[in-house]
């Protein structure tokens, strides 16, 4: 994809140019306050990172290089005759800041097939651990095994010039992107023992082809995994799977090695895993109320009782976020168009209308509306995929989209090692007293 590694070495070059001038400039120029509280409570909303590829509004949600998801529903290439968008094009999207062209996504799909070959030891490393195991588990220990072929960490190895070290970030980040469908689906196919793959299909992209691998024959699939690889692949640079693999990329720890580690993060209930929880709630809401489909009277004293119990609703609520998440509509827009009758997207959409009014009326929780987890489950659960502890690892191959380009914008503009300040209590006892500062080393 040598198109692809130019137009973002010039753009990059560009934009360096750029952050030199404008910090020439602007260096010193206050950017907010912290309070005390922000330090103590998850840092939230303290500004402290540049992330190029996507950025978040708190009531309109995510917009990757401009776009909103209507918009890049709108925009992206898609395959002949679908209507979702393609992947491919998002990522093109995220390292260059250009819409793609259709001949350009085509090109992208073709490059990604041809780097898709995994080596078998990361086969047999999976087949190391129980089947029991976590698929997050077995798909970060996968990629993990596939770190042997990090092409940055040989050449830092043979002591490279740090001015070239975005090209073999960009190789390892395009290999790793090709490969993590095959490693994805060889866990699924060998936790639940599901059957062979997919033949006969015609697709040639990342979505469709890893929607064969999986075992998954029928075009709507294809295509809900199209919009589903996209929609999940970004949300600007705070949130904990992105932070991680950025953070620790920063250590010039390969793209092999920072990406598992946002994946670990990812496998976190209160972030990723969120999406397995919240069909396992209402799976077990059902079993409990001995009810397909309880009345909305019925889920309101469900929820109220996981909440009385210290359990959060999972798929409500965000850091950020502060309205319904626009993933969620898009997600709701295709069960519209797809499956209107299916029992279980019903029931994803009658607590959408009892979860928010109850949550607002605790008066702490900062965010009552539903975000991406709530309804994705079920359009997985629609086409037979039920086994919920795998779908993590969908939402992981999507991540890597994200943080893979944001951490080679971060090697290419030759960011460092991220380093914030740390205080102790004891610290910040001894500040309020003018005793101590709690900033600077
Ligand atoms: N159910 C019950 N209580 C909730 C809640 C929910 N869905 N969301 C927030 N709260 C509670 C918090 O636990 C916190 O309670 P305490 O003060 O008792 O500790 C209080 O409301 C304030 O929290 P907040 O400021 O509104 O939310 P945070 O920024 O701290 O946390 C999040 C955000 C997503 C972790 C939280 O809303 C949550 O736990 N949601 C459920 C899990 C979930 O769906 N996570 C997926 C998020 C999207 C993703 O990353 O994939």
């Amino acid at each position: 994809m040598e198109k692809l590694k130019r137009i973002f070495k010039e753009k990059a070059d560009k934009l360096s140019v750029e952050i030199k001038d404008l910090l020439k400039t602007h260096g010193s120029k206050v950017v907010g306050e912290v309070q005390l509280a922000q330090i103590f409570q998850g840092m939230r909303g303290i500004t402290g990172l540049v992330y190029e590829t996507s950025l978040l509004d708190a009531n309109e949600g995510i917009r990757f290089r401009g776009y909103s998801i209507p918009e890049l529903k709108q925009k992206l290439p898609k395959v002949e005759g679908g209507s979702e968008p393609l992947p491919e094009g998002l990522f093109w999207l995220m390292l260059t800041g250009d819409l793609p062209t259709n001949a350009e996504v085509k090109e992208l799909s073709q490059d990604w097939l041809s780097r898709a070959q995994v080596p078998s030891h990361v086969f047999n490393t999976i087949d190391g651990l129980p089947r029991e195991a976590h698929p997050m588990t077995q798909f970060v220990v996968g990629v993990m095994a596939l770190q042997t072929e990090s092409i940055f960490a040989k050449k830092y190895a043979e002591g490279v010039n740090k001015k070239d070290y975005w090209s073999y970030q960009f190789e390892d980040s395009m290999n790793l992107i090709a490969r993590l469908p095959e490693i994805a689906a060889y866990v699924y196919r060998r936790k639940y023992q599901s059957g062979p793959k997919v033949t006969n299909s015609v697709a040639m992209d990342w979505s469709g082809l890893f929607a064969n691998k999986l075992g998954y024959d029928k075009e709507n699939f294809r295509e809900l995994m199209r919009l589903y690889l996209t929609i999940h692949a970004d949300h600007e640079g705070g949130n904990v799977s992105a932070h991680t693999s950025y953070l620790v990329g920063s250590a010039l720890s390969d793209p092999y090695l920072s990406f598992a580690a946002g994946m670990n993060g990812l496998a976190g209930p209160l972030h990723g895993l969120a999406n397995q929880e919240v069909i396992k709630w209402i799976f077990q809401m059902q079993k409990d109320l001995k009810k397909e489909n309880p009345s909305k009277d019925e889920i309101e004293i469900y929820v109220k009782q996981t909440l009385s119990e210290g359990k959060v609703v999972p798929g409500y609520g965000h850091a950020v976020l502060r309205k319904t998440d626009p993933r969620f509509t898009a997600q709701a827009e295709f069960a519209k168009k797809h499956m209107p009758q299916d029992p279980l997207v019903n029931v994803v959409w009658k607590i959408f209308e009892v979860v928010p009014p109850i949550l607002q009326a605790l008066n702490k929780v900062k965010n009552p509306w539903p975000n991406v987890d709530a309804h994705s489950g079920a359009l997985l659960v629609h086409f037979g995929m039920r086994e919920y502890d795998y779908y993590t690892v969908l939402f992981g191959v999507s991540r890597s989209l994200g943080v893979l380009a944001a951490s080679l914008w971060a090697r290419a503009l030759g960011f460092p090692i991220e380093r914030p300040k740390s205080v102790t209590t004891q610290n910040v006892k001894d500040w309020l007293k003018g005793e101590d500062q709690i900033w600077g080393e």
